[in-house]
């Protein structure tokens, strides 16, 4: 299974399916339990500075043995000094999110990474493989965190029409039957973020896990609109007071106040009232915590029965 997946083969890992490198909570633990499990396990560097992501990447190294990955935030004030880190560091894959790559893009291919942005727009998939990336992660507004306009559904077949370059598919997924969808539109494999965090590696407090597991289809919002920067999150305590703020007419200065450190105070305090719980619409499917094994495991071994039902449809 698997063997002629280009993915597969342009990264060296046995399965086209990546944890999404998450700000806080995608840390050497859970990275380095998905690339053990097959996967391409990320590092979310977030706003992480250098010397504690340099540590993060050791401590990958020291769990395993095969290829990952860390996702560069664009947005991240340490962003220059975090590409030279690729470099040292000779991280074999890098990610981006949040922003436009480009300018790093020449010296990252010259060190011999592979590099593969997080795209929410056809616009800027077609601008960066020109710019020479390897694959995109075309990710749909059913994401958690940051997000683009366009769901997965339709960015998806359209992304993958305009480029040249392998795509994997983010946004919604979680199962067998989703990875089965992601093939049909012409991705080459699949990104997750909110199943990978009820996963029992993941680090995020027991309350995020358990807000998540709890979630329906319309239990997130998406605050930032307005500010430019829109953001994926459970509805609760802090989401009702930025509405509120947002229909009084607050500042961008006095939102973007609002959302500070919150995320961690929900993935570390286990505040998921006054923090930020980040996590995708796919949440509402979510209703137990399996080991990253296990995860990956189930969606491999469903492959074929999802496969034969779309068939059952037409044949
Ligand atoms: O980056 C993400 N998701 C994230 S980053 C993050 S960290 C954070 N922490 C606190 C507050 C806010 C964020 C949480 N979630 N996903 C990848 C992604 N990239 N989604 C959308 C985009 C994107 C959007 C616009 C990429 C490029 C872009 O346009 C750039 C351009 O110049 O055209």
């Amino acid at each position: 299974m698997f063997e002629n997946n280009v993915i597969c083969k342009m990264l060296g890992i046995k399965y086209p399916i990546f944890q999404g490198g998450m700000a806080w909570i995608g840390t050497a633990e859970l990275a380095s339990a998905v690339s053990n499990a097959g996967g391409l396990g990320i590092i979310g560097a977030g706003h992480m500075p250098p010397d504690i992501l340099k540590k993060e990447i050791q401590k990958c190294k020291e769990r395993t043995d095969k290829p990952f990955g860390v996702n560069i935030m664009l947005m991240s004030p340490f962003v220059k000094e975090v590409m030279q880190l690729m470099l040292d560091e000779k991280v074999p894959i890098v990610a981006t999110g949040a922003g436009n790559p480009g300018e790093y893009v020449p010296a990252l291919k010259e060190n011999g990474t592979k590099v593969i942005p997080v795209v929410a727009s056809v616009a800027l998939a077609k601008r960066l493989v020109k710019g020479g990336v390897d694959a995109v992660i075309a990710e749909g507004s059913e994401s958690g965190g940051h997000i683009g306009e366009i769901s997965t559904m339709p960015l998806v077949p359209q992304v993958v029409d305009a480029v040249d370059v392998p795509v994997i598919a983010a946004g919604g997924f979680a199962d067998s039957r989703g990875m089965a969808a992601a093939f049909a539109l012409g991705a080459h494999g699949i990104q997750m973020g909110s199943r990978f965090v009820v996963s029992k590696e993941c680090i995020a407090h027991p309350n995020y896990k358990e807000i998540v597991l709890k979630a329906k289809d319309r239990s997130t919002v998406v605050t930032g609109r307005t500010l430019g920067h829109p953001v994926r999150v459970i509805a609760n305590k802090l989401t009702k007071q930025f509405f509120e703020m947002e229909a009084a007419g607050a500042s961008n200065e006095e939102l973007e106040q609002l959302g500070t450190g919150k995320l961690h105070l929900a993935t570390h305090k286990g505040d998921v009232e006054n923090g930020s719980v980040m996590i995708g619409q796919i949440s509402g499917m979510l209703d137990d915590i399996k080991s990253v094994q296990e995860i990956i495991d189930d969606i491999v071994n469903g492959l074929p029965k999802a496969v034969e039902n779309l068939q059952s449809n037409y044949i």
